[in-house]
């Protein structure tokens, strides 16, 4: 039975699994989860994962979640070329480092930005009964939901992400610029794809300011979004001005 991927187009974390399949050459079925009709929740969904949230996949009736962990597992089970995890034990404990802390900073963040300026208006179309209502629906994100609120993220909030992204830049910079070309040095690895979907995210959020002065960064983004398997992952409907037109109305103006 081949792999079946449940997944959203414009999730992060879906594109990022996207990436790492088209580079391992893993055939995949698409199975789409409709976040807005609340299928994520439905007891079907929950079984194969219980957090709720895309993406994951079922891969010989196991189903595998995390998208960090379902990228490991690729690169595990095609172990044949591109080798997305160094051998090395030292480089593979720096790749670990960084997706830690992808999961753990940059792709927290980048959700403010996402909800604030454009998923907000779907959750403002509530009345405060329903908000209430969908937030306690869902214990695992509810922390996120209080935090939004119904009308928007504090500024501090804000200023909290924006300052988190802009250190992940920082971060990647100085690594880019002491080894390079890639995150842990010359093997391209799935620290590199985990945190690409978050600077097309970025960029699409009208934030690319954030690697203006970043050289670096800048090549290894031109670098990786050159790659065919960037191509494949975003196809056609897989970006968020694809879903949302007026971001990129927003941007023009
Ligand atoms: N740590 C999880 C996070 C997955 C996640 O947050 N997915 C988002 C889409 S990118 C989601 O399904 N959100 C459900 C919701 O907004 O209710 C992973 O990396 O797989």
């Amino acid at each position: 039975m081949a792999l079946e991927l449940y997944h959203l187009d414009h999730s992060t974390c879906s594109q990022k699994v996207r990436i790492c399949l088209a580079e391992k050459g893993v055939e995949w079925v698409s199975r789409p989860v409709d976040l807005s009709g609340r299928e994520n929740l439905s007891a079907d969904y929950m079984a194969i994962n219980p957090n709720g949230v895309v993406p994951a996949f079922v891969h010989d009736g196991t189903p595998i979640i995390e998208s960090t962990v379902m990228c490991e597992y690729l690169d595990e089970v095609w172990p044949d070329e591109p080798r997305l995890s160094p051998d090395d034990p030292k480089k593979r404990a720096e790749m670990r480092a960084w997706l830690r802390f992808i999961d753990e900073v940059p792709s927290m963040a980048v959700r403010v930005p996402s909800f604030q300026n454009v998923f907000l208006d779907r959750f403002k179309a509530m009345s405060v009964e329903e908000y209430v209502a969908f937030r306690e629906s869902n214990t695992l994100r509810r922390d996120f939901f209080m935090r939004m609120n119904h009308t928007g993220f504090s500024d501090d909030e804000y200023e909290n992400a924006m300052l988190q992204l802009r250190a992940t830049v920082e971060r990647m910079e100085e690594a880019l610029s002491r080894e390079g070309p890639w995150l842990v040095g010359a093997q391209f690895t799935i620290a590199d794809i985990c945190v690409a979907p978050l600077f097309e995210r970025m960029e699409e959020l009208s934030l690319s300011y954030m690697w203006d002065d970043a050289p670096a960064v800048t090549d290894w983004f031109a670098r990786i979004r050159a790659r065919p398997s960037f191509e494949t992952a975003f196809y056609p409907g897989a970006r968020l001005g694809d879903v949302y037109p007026q971001l990129r109305e927003k941007a023009k103006s």
